[in-house]
């Protein structure tokens, strides 16, 4: 559920990027942050060891603009991706509003994506909640390896609930302002079907 500050006007929402390890997320994250306007984007956090693993979360807010009088701002955070995490990542899936589930083209990472598509749905359960019922978008990152695996095979591997989809090559900033909108226009009308036209309701 976003949160909803009537007194400052302000709606905040927010996104999480998931992945089996090493898929992308944090490339996405540091991207994404470097193409918000200065005056837009917050400072970006990212908590990292030494070899670069994501150990908690990768972090920044941004601010959209309005939507009926409200200020919007989406609070993106990306998960670690390693196994041993999972509780991390279970606390960062806490009031979700949006989900981007990023899968790694390559063959050989068929099953970490699988498993790691798995371990959201379970996580997601935790809260009673399930992923079908969660706005959400897929990227098909690392579109450049020389092992990936076709787009329509990843569409029926992964994408399940015919959900958006986005192909990328994070690391050459392609495709993830197209990912970061396509999961916004999800929770913005997932937002206007739960609250209607009154911002007045929403902040009820
Ligand atoms: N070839 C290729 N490499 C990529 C792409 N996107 C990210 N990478 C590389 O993949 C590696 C892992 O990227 P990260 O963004 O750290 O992955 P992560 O999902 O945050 O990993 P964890 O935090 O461990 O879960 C880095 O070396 C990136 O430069 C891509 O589209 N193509
Ligand atoms: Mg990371």
């Amino acid at each position: 559920m976003p949160t909803f500050h009537p007194t400052k006007q302000l709606i905040r929402v927010k996104v999480v990027y998931y992945g089996a390890g090493q898929c992308g997320k944090t490339t996405n994250l540091k991207m994404l942050h470097q193409v918000f306007p200065a005056g837009s984007r917050g400072a970006m956090v990212t908590l990292d060891t030494e070899s670069e693993r994501t150990l908690f979360f990768d972090y920044f807010p941004a601010h959209l603009g309005n939507l009926r009088g409200y200020k919007v701002q989406v609070d993106f955070f990306s998960v670690p991706g390693q196994s041993f995490y999972n509780s991390t990542r279970r606390e960062l899936l806490r009031n979700v509003d949006g989900l981007v589930f990023v899968a790694d083209s390559s063959e050989r990472r068929e099953n970490a994506n699988l498993l790691a598509l798995e371990n959201l749905e379970q996580n997601l359960a935790m809260y009673g909640r399930s992923l079908k019922d969660t706005p959400h978008v897929l990227q098909w990152n690392k579109r450049d390896v020389q092992d990936a695996v076709p787009v329509n095979v990843m569409e029926t591997l992964y994408n399940r609930y015919g959900a958006s989809s986005e192909s990328a090559i994070a690391s050459e900033m392609v495709g993830v302002w197209e990912t970061q909108t396509a999961v916004l226009r999800t929770v913005l009308e997932r937002l206007s079907q739960q609250y209607g036209q009154q911002p007045a309701a929403m902040a009820g």
